[in-house]
């Protein structure tokens, strides 16, 4: 009694095992050619993905031997031992929004040239940049309604073009590339007030941007927005480095920038530089910051530590009304925003992007408050 259950379950338990045998079997022999057929699949997508890549002129414009294994190196924080004392003697790039262009139509001229620039204390780069101002290039401040007649001046070694994100009009005509030693002028009418970003945008243009080649345009809205005190105008961007910087300049590295792995991030080109020369406003005074992320590749989180924004056009969207009481604002890259905000207690207020690390690679800036004593820990 008790073995004949078990003699008798055995065939039927051979006859599932068998059963489960051939439909694995089955499954198997329909799986093998479906993953080969994928697998072909993905060899194809990136041998075109390797081939579009190594078919742009990029490889053309660089040198080869770049690191492409994983970890790269990183120059994060690597400053000479006479940093401080660097820093101290650099120029800030001056944030203050310049006077609106005269006439009704603003004549905007940018000579484009290779040169080297300073993005942290003692570490210099080798950009494609604005003769002039370096990277960010000039802020153009235009109203609404005013004509921009924007001559581009090509002074560096390979083809650049510029693109207005304040402009409707056909990229192929007025954004194409301008060979070295040719200038290019066009217009279109400023009818959307905001802060933009502008740019080069020749292929490939990651490097394009990540070697400098960025800046705003400030468009005031017919309608006048509520009167300030102070008026700043912040470019977010970051610097992916081959090399340290020091001792020479530093070169892009393409796949840092690929990979977004910055060495620096900045405002207005150059890490912690408002820090050591902070923004200044009175006590009682209301303060705009017109900012921009430029990237190539990073958004900024803009953020004043000690207040709240009063006003917070958003996405710099002037067509309606402006956010009111709200703590941080995301500025896309290739966007911008405009922050109002009023401050009565003397003190020294950060303007962070708050995405931490980018303050930790230098997007941080102070706005100093009447005239407080001592320094900013934070
Ligand atoms: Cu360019």
């Amino acid at each position: 009694m008790a073995v004949h259950p078990v003699s008798s379950s055995q065939p039927v338990l051979e006859s599932d095992s068998s059963v489960f045998f051939k439909v694995a079997t089955i499954l198997l022999g329909l799986t093998v050619p479906i993953v080969c057929f994928f697998a072909l699949m993905l060899w194809a997508d990136a041998r075109d993905a390797h081939e579009a890549v190594a078919a742009q002129p990029f490889a053309e414009t660089h040198a080869a031997g770049h690191n492409t294994a994983l970890p790269l190196n990183s120059f994060a924080g690597i400053v000479p031992p006479n940093a401080q004392a660097l820093a101290e003697a650099h120029k800030a790039s001056d944030a203050a929004l310049p006077p609106v262009l005269a006439g009704d139509v603003a004549k905007v001229k940018m000579t484009l040239k290779d040169m080297v620039v300073q993005v942290a204390p003692g570490v210099r780069y080798n950009t494609w940049a604005f003769d002039g101002h370096g990277a960010p290039g000039p802020v153009v401040h235009v109203r609404e309604g005013q004509t921009v007649e924007m001559t581009l001046v090509n002074g560096g070694a390979i083809p650049h073009s510029i693109d207005f994100h304040a402009a409707r009009i056909a990229p192929d005509l007025a954004f194409r590339d301008v060979a070295p030693g040719e200038s290019f002028t066009f217009r279109f009418k400023a009818i959307d007030p905001g802060v933009y970003m502008y740019h080069c945008g020749t292929k490939p243009v990651l490097a394009h941007i990540a070697n400098g080649m960025y800046g705003a345009i400030v468009v005031d809205p017919a309608k006048p927005l509520p009167p300030v005190d102070r008026e700043y105008v912040l470019v977010a961007s970051e610097w992916y480095m081959d090399a340290d910087g020091i001792k020479e300049p530093a070169n892009l590295s393409m796949e840092k920038a690929r990979t977004v792995q910055p060495d620096w991030t900045t405002f207005n080109g150059y890490a912690n530089q408002y820090v050591t020369h902070p923004l200044t406003a009175k006590p009682g005074e209301t303060t705009r910051f017109y900012v921009v992320a430029a990237g190539p590749t990073l958004d900024t989180n803009f953020h004043v530590v000690g207040t709240i924004f009063d006003r917070a056009w958003v996405n710099a969207d002037m067509k309606s009304p402006p956010q009111q009481g709200v703590q941080t604002v995301l500025v896309p890259a290739g966007g911008g925003g405009i922050f109002d905000v009023k401050v009565d207690q003397p003190g020294l207020y950060p303007f962070v992007s708050h995405a931490f690390a980018h303050v930790d690679l230098g997007q941080v800036g102070l706005l100093k408050v009447g005239n407080p004593k001592g320094t900013m820990s934070h």
